[in-house]
C-alpha cells in the first residue's frame, strides 16, 4: 500500500505544482500533409473514386483484394518519395529532450516519425503500419517494402494466398489500446497534431485526458470536430505551429 499511496500523493505534487511529468502525442494525417502524404479528408475522402472507408475495411478486402491491396501498395511506394517535415522533427525533439516522460501515439501508417529520429518503439502506431504485413494464417506480422499481392507468399508459416496489410481497418480494434488508455489517464499534457478528430477512438483520447486534469492542446490548420475540447488552439501549419511551440517549451522547461 505503501508505494501506491506515495505514488497518488506524488501525482497530485505533480499536479499541483503545475509540473508535467507525462505528456502524450496524437498526430494524424496532417502531420504528414507537408510531406505530401495526402491526407484522408483530402478530395473529400476519396481514392480513384473511391470513398477511403469503403477500401479500409475487411469487408472490401474479402470482396476486392486486388483493389485493397492496390490502395496499399501504392500508398507504401509513395513512402520511398517522401521526408520528413519539421512538424515530425520537432515532435522527434519533444520525444527525446523533454524532462517529462513523452508517449507519441499517432493514427499515421506512415514511417515519417521513425525517420525523424524516433525509435520503432518511440512510435505507437494504433492503426498499423504500411511498411508491415500481416498473414490471415498465422497471424504473425512481417516487415514489407515491396508489393503484396493477392498470391504473396507467407515468409513465416509458407501459406500462400492470406496475407494483408497490417493496417487496422474501419470496425477493427486498434493495437495498443490497453497502454494508450494507462498513459492517458496520467497525462498532464496532451496534444493533438493534425487530426480532424473524426475516427474514434483516437478522437476520444482529448477527453480521456482532460478527465485525468491534462492541459490539451490542439495543432490543426483550421477548427475541427474536436476544437472545443481543446484549452489552447494552434492554427496553422504543423512544421510552423509545433516547431514554434516545441522550441518554447523545451527553453522554458
Ligand atoms: C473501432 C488505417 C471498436 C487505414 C484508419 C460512429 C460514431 C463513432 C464511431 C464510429 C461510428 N461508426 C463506426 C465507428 C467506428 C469507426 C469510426 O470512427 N468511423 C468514423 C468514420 C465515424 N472506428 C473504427 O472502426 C475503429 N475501430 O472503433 O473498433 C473498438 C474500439 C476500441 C475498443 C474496442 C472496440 C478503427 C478506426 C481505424 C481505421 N483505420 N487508418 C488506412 O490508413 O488506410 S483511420 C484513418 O482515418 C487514419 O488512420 C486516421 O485515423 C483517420 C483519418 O483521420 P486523420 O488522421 O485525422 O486525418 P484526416 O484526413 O481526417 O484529417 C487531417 C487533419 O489534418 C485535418 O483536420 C486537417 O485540417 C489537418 N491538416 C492538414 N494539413 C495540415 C493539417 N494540420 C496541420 N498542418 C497541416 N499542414
Amino acid at each position: 500500500e505503501a508505494r501506491l499511496f506515495y505514488s497518488v500523493i506524488a501525482c497530485f505534487f505533480v499536479k499541483f505544482c503545475g509540473m508535467v511529468s507525462q505528456i502524450t502525442i496524437l498526430t494524424g494525417a496532417g502531420v504528414s500533409a507537408e510531406s505530401g502524404v495526402k491526407t484522408f479528408r483530402d478530395d473529400g475522402g476519396l481514392w480513384e473514386g473511391h470513398r477511403v472507408e469503403d477500401v479500409a475495411t475487411p469487408e472490401a478486402f474479402q470482396r476486392d483484394p486486388e483493389l485493397v491491396h492496390h490502395f496499399y501498395n501504392l500508398r507504401r511506394a509513395q513512402l520511398n518519395e517522401v521526408e520528413p517535415n519539421d512538424a515530425h522533427r520537432a515532435l522527434a525533439r519533444l520525444v527525446n529532450e523533454a524532462k517529462a516522460e513523452v508517449t507519441l501515439v499517432t493514427q499515421n501508417v506512415d514511417d515519417l516519425h521513425e525517420r525523424s529520429g524516433l525509435s520503432e518503439n518511440q512510435v505507437w502506431h494504433m492503426h498499423g503500419q504500411l511498411r508491415r504485413v500481416k498473414c490471415q494464417e498465422c497471424g504473425r506480422s512481417a516487415a514489407c517494402d515491396g508489393d503484396l499481392l493477392v498470391d504473396s507468399v507467407c515468409g513465416l508459416c509458407g501459406k500462400k494466398g492470406e496475407m494483408r496489410p497490417d493496417i487496422v481497418w474501419f470496425g477493427e480494434i486498434p493495437y495498443g489500446m490497453d497502454r494508450i488508455q494507462n498513459k492517458l489517464v496520467k497525462t498532464d499534457l496532451f496534444l493533438a497534431v493534425g487530426t480532424s478528430g473524426a475516427v474514434y477512438p483516437a478522437a476520444g483520447f482529448v477527453s480521456l485526458a482532460k478527465a485525468a486534469g491534462a492541459k490539451t492542446l490542439e495543432f490543426n490548420l483550421a477548427a475541427t470536430n474536436i476544437t472545443g475540447i481543446f484549452d489552447e488552439v494552434y492554427e496553422g501549419l504543423a512544421g510552423e505551429t509545433v516547431s514554434a511551440w516545441v522550441e518554447k517549451y523545451l527553453e522554458a522547461e
